[in-house]
């Protein structure tokens, strides 16, 4: 059986990522569960050895909920480009580099789609995907998967969100995640998706 969670509760978000979160501690505010950044605990960032977003996210959440002794929420995400064979993907971070640059990593992702010769009219295919995962000290863990999917745009367009959000722009829609206001995205990301599915099996009264 899945372990609980209910207002009141604190977790750990194992993320040293501030957008993320930032997003996260939004779609857990109004549950009333109180959160904790893992760099506020002075937790380490363990290093992601994982081959899929599945078990990287497994790394963060048992890493932090074994070192902080409190339930731990992680994310592992990222954008996958279809005319790149899913690329960036599980290295979406560290195609920004050590000093988290992410107009070199979006050039990067133009660069590429030029150099393999991917000319077309239509728009390049992508999608955003995130994995959750909830990890009580020595228990189990359970994960949920959300994605979004649409296609990329070049030049970068908008300063809202982080990472790759100014060249990606979701099906059905016009602006990037970058113009969109943080409560637009969160009606429709990857994030909100795997959210939806975490709320529904873990928080108390949410069923
Ligand atoms: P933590 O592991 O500490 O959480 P990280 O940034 O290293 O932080 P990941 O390994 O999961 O996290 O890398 C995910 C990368 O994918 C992230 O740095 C962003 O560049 C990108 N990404 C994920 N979700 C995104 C979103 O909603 N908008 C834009 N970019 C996103």
């Amino acid at each position: 059986m899945a372990g609980k969670l209910r207002a009141g509760d604190k977790i750990v978000v194992a993320s040293h990522n501030a957008g993320k979160v930032r997003e996260i501690e939004a779609l857990l505010a109004p549950l009333g569960i109180e959160t904790i950044a893992a760099s506020d605990l002075g937790l380490a960032e363990p290093e992601e050895t994982g081959a899929t977003f599945a078990e990287n996210a497994v790394i963060k959440a048992v890493a932090a909920a074994e070192a902080a002794n409190m339930p731990a929420l992680a994310d592992d995400s990222g954008l996958e480009v279809e005319a790149l064979g899913g690329a960036p993907g599980i290295h979406s971070a560290r195609w920004a580099g050590e000093s988290k640059n992410f107009r070199r990593a979006m050039a990067r992702i133009a660069r590429e789609l030029a150099e393999a010769g991917v000319v077309s009219n239509e728009p390049n295919r992508a999608n955003f995907t995130c994995v959750l995962a909830i990890a009580w000290p020595l228990e189990r863990v359970h994960l949920f998967e959300g994605k979004v999917f649409g296609h990329l745009v070049w030049p970068p367009r908008g300063d809202y969100g982080f990472g790759y959000d100014p060249i990606f722009v979701a099906d059905d829609h016009e602006e990037t995640f970058g113009e969109m206001e943080p409560a637009q995205k969160h009606a429709i990301s990857h994030r909100a998706k795997a959210f939806e599915q975490f709320v529904a099996e873990i928080v108390e009264g949410r069923q």
